[in-house]
Parts: structure tokens; C-alpha cells; sequence
């Protein structure tokens, strides 16, 4: 289908005007459902930092680089997982990648010792399937938005193993898999034992890798040559925020993925990490990948053993001081019909922006985390006043960005 292109003239008018608090308050929203005033009030200085809402079983976490421990499992406990904090996914099926194993919550499937939690894969008849195994899962109990994940183990050995440390969607608020993002934190397959990946699945990238993890030998490049994963604990873990997540083996970055609103065009088709994820924690066998060379049947009972899992956020609220820097540098990629995908250069803050407010005409059109949005329903014939205010967390707001669209 071919959509003809409107040939528009867009002026850029960047505000040298003081940015007055109190002339906006008047600003309408097109929802009724929107807020309209709270957004320009200054929020309220909260008088309860992260660091007093550390759970009393993560209160012996070491805080390193202001990153607080908002949940942890430290497996110091005996039996079967904490119900609190974990579910079981029981069942067999596949799981869409055509795995062999059957998940119970049998003790011989998983146990917690006091010090660790072990999930055991046994060659068993089980239920018409030939393989057990155990998943646990925060869905239902506990999710998060941004934050370190991580966490310290020990994996599995043997061809035809797939452990998994990784992240899905509390909501599908971008459509099915893999339209709401999935992040892998570590996935490790038996018959590649020294190789480590990282990966996000996304609408556009949703291939048998993803994008952006490391599809490359990690433990045997460079310095790490010496570690081994299967006989030594280590940790995994990302850092994820508003615009990038970042892949960490043993506290040494080794891949990223970030925003980028240029290169290709970008939008929450590319980017939906900007809604809450829970965590998962299986051990599959076979499958497409984990079993892609075969499984080998000597080497059940075979073991994933982790130490804890942790989830740390920073407290952006407590002790900011300054407001965001003005977004600069609007650029339009594309203006189709009454279409425009508006970037800008991301506002700086001494925190962290939360997200950039975008206006239509002074009407609060939508949020959104990145510096980039795609701009529906434009008016035609006419000049389109476009507004971006970035905000930080603990309500400080910058200066507004300001264009004109002029849609002949
Ligand atoms: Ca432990
Ligand atoms: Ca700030």
C-alpha cells in the first residue's frame, strides 16, 4: 500500500523565554482521564528514603554504588521455595520452543538447603514426558520497573541443558510475544559450555538470538579464559533503566542495549522495556536451542545451583537538587500523512529523567521515557505547537522544548 507523502514545512522554535510554572496550570488534557495540574506541581519531598524500605532479609546486602536491595532471596531457608516470593510454573507443552521436560514442584525437582536453591533435571517417566525439571516465577507476586537484577550461581553441565535467568512482562501492554519485550538475563546451553548470553526479544527483533546480547564466547575471550561456570559460582546480572540495559558477568560489563532514536527509527515497537517485569528462574531441557545438538543421556541428574537473586533500584527521589536540562535539538525522521516521529536530544539531570511529558497544541498528548515519539492525528492545514518538558523523579521538571509542525 502506498501512503502519499505530504511534502510539510516544519519551523523549529526553540523557547529563549522563561519557563513560568503557573502559565501551564490552565493547560487542558484531551482525556478526561488525564491528569492536568499535578503535573506542574512540584511533588512533595518524600520523607522515606529507598534505603529505610530495605526488607529486613535483605538488610546484610552491602549497598555499592547507591544501589539499594528493594528485594532479594538468599535461599536461607530449608524446603521448597518462599510461596512469597515465588511461584511454580508447572506443566510440560514445550513452552513454544518444543523442550522436553515436565516442570513439577516435587522436592526432587528443586529444593532449598539453607544456603542455596538447587533445581535438579531428572531422565524420568513423568506425566508422558521423558525429563523433569523446575521454573519459579515473581508473576503474580512481585514485578519491577528498572533496577539491577541479579543474581550468583552455579550452572548446569551436560549437552541438552537450558538454564535461564530472565525477565517477562507483568502486562502486554505492546500486543503478544514479542511485541511487550522479553529480557534474558543469562541463558547458557549445555553443548556451548563456555559461552554466556544475553538477549532482548522485540517486535522487531525477535529472532532466534534477539538483539544485543552477546551471541560470542564470553568466558573464553580475553581475561576470562580462566573462569568456568559450571564448577564455580558467579554472578549475572543487568542494569536496566529508561533507556538501556546493560549486561554484567561477574560485575564486568559485556553488552548493551540502548534507545536510539536514530538508528533505525524507533519506537515502543523497539523500546517497550518502559513497563514492569517479573522474574524466571527454569532449567529446560532440549528444545530448539538447548537441544539442538541432542541430549545426552548421561548426564542427569544434573544441577542448577543459585545462591541468591537480588533485586536492587537507586533512589532517585531522596536528596535530588537540581532540575532537568531542557530537551534541545528536535528533528523530525518522518512525517507521513498527519505522522511525525519527533526525536530530541535527551535532557541531563543529577538523577535520572523518569520520563518527557509531550504536548499537542497544549494538550497533554502522552508520556513516554525516551527521547523519541511517534505524533498520530496531526492537524492538516495548520500549525501543530509541540511541547516537551522532561521530569525527573522526584517531580522537578526542565524548561520546555518547543516546535511547530506546519502541515500544509
Ligand atoms: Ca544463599
Ligand atoms: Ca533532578
Amino acid at each position: 500500500m502506498t501512503r502519499k507523502l505530504l511534502i510539510v514545512m516544519i519551523t523549529f522554535v526553540l523557547l529563549l523565554t522563561t519557563y513560568a510554572c503557573e502559565q501551564q496550570t490552565s493547560t487542558t488534557t484531551e482525556s478526561t482521564t488525564s491528569t492536568t495540574t499535578t503535573f506542574y506541581s512540584q511533588t512533595t519531598a518524600l520523607t522515606t528514603k529507598l534505603i529505610d524500605l530495605i526488607p529486613s532479609e535483605c538488610s546484610s546486602i552491602e549497598i555499592i554504588d547507591g544501589w539499594v536491595p528493594v528485594w532479594c532471596d538468599e535461599f536461607k531457608y530449608e524446603g521448597g521455595v518462599n510461596p512469597l516470593k515465588w511461584n511454580h510454573h508447572n506443566g510440560g507443552g514445550g513452552f513454544g520452543n518444543n523442550e522436553l521436560q515436565y516442570y513439577t514442584n516435587r522436592t526432587e525437582n528443586l529444593y532449598v538447603d539453607g544456603e542455596y536453591l538447587t533445581i535438579t533435571a531428572l531422565k524420568e517417566s513423568y506425566n508422558g514426558y521423558q525429563y523433569t525439571s523446575s521454573k519459579i516465577w515473581t508473576q503474580g507476586i512481585e514485578n519491577w520497573k528498572y533496577g539491577k537484577f541479579e543474581m550468583r550461581a552455579k550452572l548446569p553441565s551436560g549437552t541438552g541443558t537450558w538454564p535461564a535467568f530472565w525477565m517477562m512482562p507483568q502486562t502486554s501492554a505492546y500486543g503478544g510475544w514479542p511485541n511487550s519485550g522479553e529480557i534474558d538475563i543469562m541463558e547458557h546451553v549445555g553443548y556451548e559450555p563456555n559461552k554466556i548470553h544475553g538477549t532482548v526479544h522485540t517486535n522487531r527483533f525477535w529472532g532466534s538470538y534477539g538483539r544485543g546480547g552477546s551471541t560470542t564466547s564470553l568466558i573464553t575471550s580475553g581475561q576470562l579464559t580462566s573462569i568456568d561456570a559450571l564448577n564455580e559460582f558467579h554472578t549475572y546480572a543487568i542494569i536496566w533503566n529508561e533507556t538501556k540495559i546493560e549486561w554484567y558477568f561477574d560485575g564486568m560489563l559485556y553488552a548493551t542495549v540502548a534507545f536510539n532514536p536514530r538508528t533505525p527509527l524507533q519506537t515502543s515497537i523497539d523500546w517497550p522495556f518502559d513497563q514492569r517485569f517479573y522474574l524466571i528462574l527454569n532449567l529446560a531441557i532440549g528444545g530448539d536451542w538447548g537441544g539442538a545438538r541432542g541430549v545426552d543421556q548421561n548426564i542427569f541428574p544434573t544441577k542448577f545451583v543459585i545462591d541468591y537473586v537480588r533485586v536492587y533500584q537507586q533512589d532517585y527521589v531522596s536528596d535530588d537538587v537540581d532540575n532537568p536540562t531542557r530537551p534541545t535539538n528536535p528533528e523530525i525522521i518522518q512525517i507521513m500523512d498527519r505522522t511525525a516521529y519527533i526525536t530530541w536530544k535527551a535532557s541531563m539531570d543529577d538523577n535520572q529523567i523518569k520520563r518527557y511529558a509531550i504536548y499537542v497544541n497544549n494538550i497533554l498528548r502522552t508520556y513516554t521515557s525516551v527521547n523519541g515519539i511517534m505524533l498520530t492525528g496531526l492537524k492538516a492545514a495548520s500549525d501543530n505547537y509541540i511541547k516537551i518538558i522532561a521530569e525527573d523523579y522526584s517531580g522537578k521538571i526542565s524548561e520546555p522544548l518547543e516546535a511547530i509542525i506546519t502541515i500544509p
